[in-house]
């Protein structure tokens, strides 16, 4: 069991509430040290991080050799703004576009960023190359999509309180239930530009795709020139045990975009990207688009040593392996509490039973025995450790997870 938190412990929690907005929850933890798997509060409690800040940090937390290459970029230079060159950025774009198997690449900095550059570009190319009379493109997302906090994204949420208070919203977007072939089908028009999707919906629940589906989706969206542009920021780099979850269904699911965030910066710093096609990025002139931080060369030091760590410790087979592993480990524990255990790679979701109560409490429990994951959608539990994590390390989880789910 934890120690209580000290006075000084509580003091940090007061003072983020006392001069911080209340939009978010969080639990009643501390974090002032991270190392790996491992994060510990100021009293030296240690915990377990199952949740990863929602897979960016799939390295694991301070990486040395993302913090060396940081490090050693903070000593030369850290903003030029994108008015200038810099040594690092096509170096990184190079990189992010060989691991993507695309040809071009466009920089931010966060998720919603990169989700709203990619929407800008299929807009465009909708107009400049496809021919959609002016300010008639239509973009269709799925029910229970999680894709960024913009007011244009949220416009297009199937969530209440994603959206609530927040009008009005950005007109051309229309909604379809994930995973559903003929309401894709029915839904495209002749002034369709894309169609926007998660390979796994991670915030909605983990929700995984029909067998076949991106597959279908990218027949159907090449046969009535829609683009396909997969959110991979949560899914992408390694996280589900392909190096992206489109791959899972092979290379005839290849999509026309990939938008990249969260893990890209190695948990160091924000980096996100859209990486596509010349016949579609083209459409983007000097002028048309950009960021003051996108494109940095610090963020894109952290971003090739981010992507070189991946490949270099072999985190995709890493995470099939362990992720495996974990969810073969939770499913014999045969709790009476769960209803379903569900995933791919390190990207799992316990869910609980309605009468067993919340999963926001079994986080509150887990917390007390050492692991922090977060609850998604009230009922499942969200397990997302980093992909470093050794078979030691999911055993000494597993133990304390049975604690409270067999309670
Ligand atoms: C929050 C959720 C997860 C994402 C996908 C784009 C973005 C995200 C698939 C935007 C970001 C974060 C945002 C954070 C909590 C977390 C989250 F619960 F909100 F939905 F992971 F599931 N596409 N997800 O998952 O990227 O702009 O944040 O860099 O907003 O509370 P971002």
């Amino acid at each position: 069991m934890l120690k209580k938190p000290s006075a000084k412990t509580k003091k940090f929690i007061e003072l983020a509430e006392k001069y911080g907005a209340h939009n978010y929850h969080p639990l009643p933890v501390v974090i002032s040290k991270a190392r790996g798997v491992w994060v510990w509060d100021p009293d030296g409690n240690k915990y377990m991080d199952m949740l990863s800040s929602y897979s960016a940090i799939s390295q694991g937390h301070v990486h040395p050799k993302i913090v060396a290459a940081v490090k050693s970029q903070l000593s030369k230079v850290t903003l030029t703004s994108r008015a200038f060159h810099n040594d690092q950025i096509g170096l990184f774009l190079k990189k992010a576009v060989e691991l993507c198997g695309m040809e071009v690449a466009l920089p931010m900095n966060t998720g919603a960023e990169a989700v709203e550059t990619a929407l800008k570009m299929a807009r465009k190319w909708g107009y400049k190359k496809k021919g959609v009379p002016d300010g008639k493109a239509e973009i269709i997302a799925c029910e229970n999509n999680f894709h960024g906090r913009t007011t244009m994204i949220v416009g297009f949420s199937s969530d209440a309180q994603y959206r609530d208070g927040f009008g009005p919203f950005t007109p051309g977007f229309k909604l379809i239930p994930f995973g559903d072939l003929d309401a894709l089908r029915n839904a495209i028009t002749d002034n369709t530009v894309a169609f926007l999707v998660e390979p796994i919906q991670a915030e909605a629940g983990i929700l995984m795709p029909p067998e076949g589906y991106l597959k279908g989706v990218r027949k159907l969206c090449r046969e009535k020139n829609v683009l396909f542009l997969c959110d991979e920021i949560q899914t992408g780099l390694a996280r589900t045990g392909k190096m992206f979850a489109w791959q899972h269904e092979g290379e005839e699911a290849k999509p026309d975009a990939i938008i990249l965030g969260k893990a890209l910066g190695g948990g160091v710093i924000p980096v996100s990207l859209v990486v596509s096609r010349w016949d579609i990025m083209d459409v983007f002139h000097p002028g048309d688009h950009g960021s003051t931080f996108g494109g940095n060369p610090l963020a894109c030091a952290a971003g090739i040593a981010a992507i070189d760590v991946l490949v270099k410790e072999k985190l995709t087979a890493a995470s099939a392996k362990m992720g495996q592993y974990f969810m073969k480990q939770i499913r014999s524990l045969n709790s009476k509490h769960v209803k379903e255990v569900r995933g791919r790679g390190l990207l799992i979701g316990v869910e609980v039973k309605p009468e067993s109560g919340k999963a926001r409490l079994f986080c509150e429990a887990l917390m007390q025995n050492g692991i922090l994951c977060k609850e998604t959608h009230e009922s499942v539990i969200r397990f997302a450790p980093p992909l470093v994590i050794k078979k030691q390390e999911i055993d000494w989880a597993v133990a304390r997870v049975a604690e409270v789910l067999c309670a």
